[in-house]
């Protein structure tokens, strides 16, 4: 089994949710950095969509083939289809399973593009015009889904059954990005969840993983 990762110059970016979860199965994994922000001309002879994460595995249990996929959510799926038999991180039970699906696509396609905008503003383009107001309609639209993210944690420390899955993996990014513009603070309950993902050691270590030198841009 070898698997290699598109990352970029960032510890954050929504490769961290992969490198997250293979620190989570303890399985081995390489990375090559993307300097996003840059010219990617060179990396999108590699990924023609120029985004990361970019997953390219390839499995000695199934002959050697090779997968080459992008999307975050599609790549934890895939690992943990591939490579979390025991179902650590997604639940066997067909209900809890579903459930965890509802979460991880509503954070891929409805809440992440929210923060992504809300990050985007208030950290790469501080200061510029119209950044602030276009932040400030984004945190609107996000106190709306916070609601039920909220009414999900009610007595509970992960979104699905009480136990950490991927879908926590996915959002714990998310957040992740809303903490270091400082919009949690106005969400106790997300921010003391974000809080105790941010402590587990696999998040840490990947959140502190510099990017190595190389670059595929
Ligand atoms: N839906 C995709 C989004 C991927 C994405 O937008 N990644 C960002 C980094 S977090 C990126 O590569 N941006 C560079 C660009 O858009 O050129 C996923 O979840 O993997």
């Amino acid at each position: 089994m070898s698997i290699l990762v598109y990352r970029s110059q960032f510890p954050f970016t929504r490769d961290a949710r992969v490198r997250w979860m293979l620190e989570e199965l303890g399985v081995a994994y390489t990375t090559e950095t993307v300097m996003l922000l840059a010219d990617t001309a060179q990396y999108k002879k590699v990924n023609p969509r120029g985004k990361v994460p970019f997953f390219v595995g390839a499995n000695e249990r199934k002959n050697g083939e090779t997968v080459a996929i992008s999307e975050s959510g599609a790549i934890l799926l895939h690992l943990a289809e591939e490579y979390d038999e025991g179902g650590k991180l997604l639940p066997k039970a067909s209900l809890d399973r579903a459930r965890v699906y509802q979460w991880l696509f509503h954070t891929v396609s409805d809440l992440d593009p929210v923060m992504a905008s809300i990050f985007a503003n208030k950290y790469f383009r501080a200061g510029q015009d119209g950044a602030e107001a276009a932040a400030a309609a984004s945190e609107e639209t996000f106190a709306r889904l916070a609601i039920h993210i909220e009414s999900a944690l009610d007595g509970n420390d992960y979104l699905v059954g009480n136990a950490f899955s991927i879908a926590d993996i996915a959002l714990g990014v998310t957040l992740e990005w809303g903490a270091r513009v400082g919009v949690l603070a106005k969400y106790p309950r997300l921010a003391a969840y974000h809080g105790h993902l941010a402590a587990r050691p696999s998040l840490t270590k990947v959140l502190l993983d510099s990017a190595p030198a190389q670059s595929a841009a």
